[in-house]
């Protein structure tokens, strides 16, 4: 198997949606990763297992998204050195902000890198991973170099009415 060096873990099934978008960059990019649910609230115990073990087991980045009272990806980083990349998912009620709130506004000494809420946070936390997994990896450093180009080529000069 692949060296599994990018955990995505999130608080619900029902956060899926939103960080399959960070799945998606990792695929185009040829990035292993794991997907896990993974919840501060319901499943705190397989949370902590998560993130005692996260570095040992090779993880380098870890993606975590989670919304309303959206405690996962601040407790995760302070069970593990590992960097945190955190994805507010967008609520109902409150559209987000609350996850956003929630994730941002770490203590000092635990820090979470967190992106925008909903689908464009989640796929921005994929192109983090890969930025900084691209440090240290020649190949993975050209293939986002590439596809940050076509995304550049792919935005027209005008604007067009169809
Ligand atoms: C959070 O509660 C999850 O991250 C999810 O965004 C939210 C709602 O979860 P479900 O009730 O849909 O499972 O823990």
């Amino acid at each position: 198997m692949a060296d599994i060096k990018v955990g995505i873990i999130m608080g619900s099934q029902s956060d899926w949606p939103t960080m399959k978008e960070a799945a998606t960059i990792l695929d185009e990019l040829g990035v292993p990763y794991e997907a896990k649910i993974v919840s501060a609230h319901r499943t705190p115990d397989r949370l902590w297992d998560y993130g005692k073990s996260a570095a040992g087991r090779g993880l380098q980045v870890i993606i975590a998204g989670a919304g309303g009272a959206a405690h996962l990806p601040g407790m995760v980083a302070s069970k593990t050195r590992v960097p945190v990349v955190g994805v507010p998912v967008q609520t109902r009620a409150l559209s987000g902000v609350d996850s956003l709130y929630s994730i941002v506004q770490m203590p000092k000494g635990f820090p979470v890198a967190t992106m925008a809420i909903g689908a464009a946070g989640a796929a921005n936390a994929g192109l983090m991973a890969a930025g900084i997994l691209a440090l240290q990896d020649a190949g993975l450093a050209q293939r986002l170099d590439g596809w940050r180009a076509a995304l550049s080529a792919s935005i027209p000069e005008e604007p067009s009415d169809d």
